[in-house]
């Protein structure tokens, strides 16, 4: 039994999600063939110079589906899946739903340290990487866990090492796909099982995941669609990893395979390889965090692409500078909408018809009626209209535990199973939200979250290091960047290099690893002897550095 830990949903509120059609008690898996039976000839996914059509991508899947468990993949099982934006990751996903298995989704930048911990906390049977890519040898370190963890090695690429198995070996059509597609049904995972695991930014030491049911992210990204209008015409751009929730299905390429839509599959979010895709695909909607929308910004100015067939960006993941939304709009020749969510479940988003003081001055509001909310003060109090407060939420989308996580839940979520966001968020007249700031202990690094907690751990395993605290400062790249202040033992010097040079060794990934380091004679305290951010953060953002801390 792989799967204790998850927190269900009381029965009230799952009878209510039943009754009033929010789940509608279908496994993704399943859905693929009605979308193959309604749009069987249409292309739905692109990559490269592949096109597959509905029914092709869905026999394919089928194929998958079936060598999966012919690799002794079961239901209930947990598989750690790292790989680049492809159709075979698309498939895989897919496949993984069509056999009750669930994919743990991991970022390509994570490292044997997250890695490790993920395979582990999820014991996963198998794990899927690339074979290599960006000079980082990711088939080697698949090597390493399978073995630590007893699982499978599934490789995407040419060169599959012995003892591993190809992941398009496994993908290859074969026999007679009606019959396959039949045979399927002795699969029948249920709609309230897990269909997938998602990573949260996390606010400790160890990162928690989410693990997402059929129902609840089914739900996810059909409201998550019609609240942004896909439809057949869609052509959704995959430009962030599809490994996140937002590109995943906020409402992103699940939502454009839900309503007959093409999904594009982009390697990576540089305008260099996104724009000729738009112009090349005649995409209409993609979605951004902001660092990535600045560079589309600056590239569109001089492009010779031609963007016109771009309707709609969605942008969110972090905050948004003043105005922004405007200038992205004017840049791209097209509407934007703001979307404020997180892979632990509730979703924002303006809306396509907002008039414009809402669409570039709020954060959006919740997808569904039974989202429910509250702003509140330190003592849990509700806060008066217009204060902020931290943003307190619950909902048939939003999970009411972290996965095999029980202490820290106790203190994420509320005893009526409020998950505390941890945002400080106001209320706008118009019943949008404003995201203010937040008071969990995170770095936002262009839309990738950072533990600083997490962070400070590996930092105090650096033997020069007595105390540690991880701040973020402000970058107009990324909108924040880690920044790591440490008070070392006596007679031992550290710079910059040598931490990351530490941090790499350890195998931490890259947007993880500091990138300015301050070294303290001491860290401020607060009157109850907990470091002091607020105080850090300023002395190092400001001239008074030299003065408090002598650094
Ligand atoms: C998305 O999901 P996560 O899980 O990577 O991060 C969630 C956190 C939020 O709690 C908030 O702190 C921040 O990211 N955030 C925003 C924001 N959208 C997310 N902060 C300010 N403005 C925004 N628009 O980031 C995510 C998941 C689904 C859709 C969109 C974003």
């Amino acid at each position: 039994m792989k799967r204790d830990g998850t927190v269900p949903w009381p029965p009230q509120a799952v009878r209510r999600y039943v009754t009033e059609g929010y789940w509608r008690g279908r496994p993704l898996g399943d859905l693929m063939w009605d979308w193959a039976d309604r749009s069987g000839d249409r292309v739905a996914v692109v990559d490269g110079d592949v096109r597959l059509t509905y029914r092709e991508l869905a026999e394919h899947v089928d194929a998958l589906a079936e060598n999966l468990d012919g690799l002794g993949l079961r239901d209930g099982d947990n598989v750690l899946v790292q790989l680049p934006n492809c159709w075979e990751f698309v498939a895989f996903f897919l496949a993984c739903q069509r056999i009750g298995v669930a994919p743990v989704l991991a970022l390509l930048a994570h490292r044997e340290h997250e890695l490790d911990y993920l395979a582990e906390l999820a014991e996963v049977t198998a794990i899927v990487m690339p074979d290599r890519r960006n000079d980082f040898d990711h088939q080697a370190l698949a090597a390493k866990l399978g073995a630590k963890h007893c699982a499978q090695v599934i490789v995407l690429g040419e060169d599959v090492h012995n003892g591993h198995t190809s992941l398009g070996s496994l993908i290859r059509r074969h026999g007679d796909a009606q019959e396959r597609r039949i045979g399927m049904a002795r699969y029948a995972p249920r709609s309230s099982d897990v269909a997938l695991i998602l990573l949260s930014g996390g606010t400790t030491g160890l990162p928690k995941i989410i693990a997402r049911t059929h129902d609840d992210y089914e739900y996810n990204a059909r409201r998550s669609a019609e609240v942004c209008e896909f439809d057949e015409d869609t052509v959704y751009l995959v430009t962030l990893s599809m490994a996140h929730n937002f590109p995943l299905g906020s409402p992103g390429l699940l939502g454009a395979l839900m309503n007959g839509g093409t999904v594009v599959m982009a390697r990576s979010p540089r305008p260099e390889v996104t724009f000729e895709l738009i112009e090349r695909e005649r995409v209409t909607v993609s979605s951004l965090v902001p660092a990535v929308a600045q560079r589309w910004v600056d590239a569109a100015a001089t492009t010779t692409r031609d963007l016109s067939s771009l309707r709609t960006v969605h942008i969110g993941g972090s905050v948004l500078p003043e105005g922004f939304a405007g200038t992205l709009a004017r840049a791209l020749g097209c509407r934007v909408q703001q979307v404020y969510g997180m892979a632990e479940g509730l979703l924002n988003y303006t809306r396509l018809d907002d008039p414009p003081h809402i669409v570039e001055g709020t954060q959006g509001r919740p997808i569904s009626d039974a989202d429910e909310y509250l702003i509140v003060d330190e003592n849990g109090t509700p806060t008066g209209p217009g204060q902020p407060g931290e943003l307190l939420t619950r909902g048939p989308y939003t999970p009411r535990g972290y996965f095999r996580a029980p202490e820290h839940n106790l203190h994420a979520f509320t005893p009526d199973g409020w998950f505390r966001t941890g945002d400080v968020v106001v209320l706008h007249e118009s019943g949008n939200l404003i995201v203010r700031g937040r008071i969990k202990d995170q770095v936002n690094r262009g839309g990738e979250k950072v533990s600083a907690p997490e962070v400070e751990g590996l930092a105090l395993e650096l033997p020069q290091v007595r105390r540690a605290a991880v701040i973020a400062v402000p970058d107009r790249a990324l909108g924040e960047r880690v920044c790591l202040c440490v008070v070392l033992h006596d007679g031992q010097r550290l710079d910059l290099a040598d931490v990351q040079r530490q941090f790499t060794t350890r195998g931490v990934a890259r947007y993880k690893i500091p990138e300015r380091l301050e070294v303290v004679p001491e860290l401020p305290l607060t009157p109850i002897g907990k470091v002091d951010k607020n105080m850090l953060r300023q002395v190092v953002t400001s001239d008074a550095r030299q003065l408090v801390v002598g650094a």
